[in-house]
């Protein structure tokens, strides 16, 4: 089993046609034939693994999978101990703060002994820490950009990609804590074979970004 690499990739979302194109283009054939959470590719020695993203990180840092593919504000939030191997420029989004739209914004200092809502508790305590402003995190699971409107939150902190969920919740971004798009992360437990492996994986993905390039 340690002669394989196996990659995880996100089952169905917004990260899931770029992952299986990049793989494909990597000259990789495998049949991925719907619902299946496992396929072994036929001319390379590997196997896909079809998880949520958020698990990714995990099955990385515990070498169930060798590879994964995931947004960097996931693997970042997760804190798993995995190495960043390369950055795959698609899936590009922010990691952003949000305050209603009739909010008179200053500036951080605005925000300090505020509540803001958010997928994302590490990420945000860590740049509200760097800058010094104390505000009340408040984790919540989904829907982030209610919280404000209901009263649950006086500011969110969420993925922005064309800001247009921001705007139809009466939100506007004021601040940008982080840039994120897909990354491929390895487990930091490679035996030779699969680190051989990576290597030409990673040698055929640049060919394939210096192509499009
Ligand atoms: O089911 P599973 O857990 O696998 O998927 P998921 O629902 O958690 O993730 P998914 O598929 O929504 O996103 C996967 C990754 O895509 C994220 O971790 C980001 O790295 C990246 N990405 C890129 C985005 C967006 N763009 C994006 N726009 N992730 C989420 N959004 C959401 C955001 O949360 C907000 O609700 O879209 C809304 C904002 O979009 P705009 O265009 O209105 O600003
Ligand atoms: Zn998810």
């Amino acid at each position: 089993m340690n002669n394989i690499l196996r990659i995880a990739i996100q089952k169905s979302g917004r990260l899931s046609e770029d992952s299986l194109k990049l793989i494909k283009e990597c000259g990789i054939r495998f049949d991925n034939g719907a619902g299946k959470l496992k396929t072994a590719a036929t001319n390379f020695p590997a196997e896909i693994l079809f998880l949520r993203d958020d698990d990714i990180p995990g099955y990385v840092e515990d070498g169930v999978a060798h590879l994964g593919i995931v947004g960097e504000n996931v693997s970042e939030e997760s804190a798993r101990n995995v190495e960043t191997v390369h950055r795959l420029g698609f899936s590009k989004c922010r990691l952003s703060i949000g305050v209603l739209r009739e909010h008179d914004y200053q500036g951080l200092k605005d925000l300090e002994g505020k509540s803001i809502a958010t997928t994302y508790p590490r990420l945000l305590g860590k740049y509200l820490k760097e800058n010094n402003v104390s505000a009340q995190i408040h984790e919540i699971s989904g829907s982030v950009e209610i919280a404000p409107s209901i009263g649950l939150a006086d500011a969110v902190c969420d993925i922005v990609s064309s800001g247009s969920t921001l705007l139809s919740n009466g939100l506007k971004e004021v601040e940008t804590i982080f840039r994120s798009e897909a990354v491929m992360i390895a487990s930091k437990h490679l035996s030779e074979q699969q680190q051989e492996l990576l290597d030409q994986l990673l040698f055929r993905i640049k060919a394939v970004q210096v192509a499009k390039n």
